[in-house]
């Protein structure tokens, strides 16, 4: 069975993973507005991912015997300029839930829990490749400066982008 203190770190990331969604709802919201709706679909799977992954931590802890601590999901303030300011902000949350994650980690294994920490070791893994791919894009939007036809490819590019489960139910 899982520890409480686990449980209630778990609990704080799905609440994190939720207010990550809503996070990413508005920058695909701004980017919507804004004309760049392949930007918004990006912004849009990503606030998707997010939910995925508090629901698939919240279901570890009920699957642990934990108690899941439910929470207010604080409302993101965050004023955007610029499709670029935009991506600065991705990168920035993301580094920033890197280190939530890191703490889990940290703490499964001062615990001794090594199904915590197997588990939350995905996510060790996830966030590499959320920052990557944050820093990708910002990048490009380094690149292109002001040149709008650039960012219209780029835009079209994020387009293609599709939401895949990262957990799809196993059949039995
Ligand atoms: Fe949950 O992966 Fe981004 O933060």
């Amino acid at each position: 069975m899982i520890k409480e203190n686990i449980a209630k770190a778990l609990s704080d990331q799905v609440n994190a993973e939720y207010y990550s969604a809503y996070l990413y709802l508005i920058m695909s919201s701004y980017a919507d507005r804004a004309g760049f709706k392949g930007i918004a679909n990006w912004l849009f799977i990503q606030a998707q991912e997010e939910m995925a992954h508090g629901t698939h931590i919240y279901q570890h802890i009920l699957e642990r015997g934990g108690v899941p601590v439910f929470a207010d999901i604080k409302k993101p303030e965050i004023a955007l300029d610029s499709i670029q300011d935009v991506f600065k902000k991705v990168v920035a949350h993301e580094e920033y839930v890197t280190s939530l994650i890191n703490n889990i980690a940290t703490m499964a294994l001062k615990e001794n829990d090594h199904a915590s920490y197997n588990f939350i070791m995905w996510y060790v893994n996830e966030q590499i490749e959320e920052e990557a791919s944050a820093n990708e894009i910002l990048n490009k939007i380094s690149f292109i400066g002001d040149n709008l036809s650039l960012l219209y490819n780029l835009d079209l590019e994020l387009s293609a982008r599709v939401f895949t489960d990262p957990f799809p139910a196993v059949a039995d």
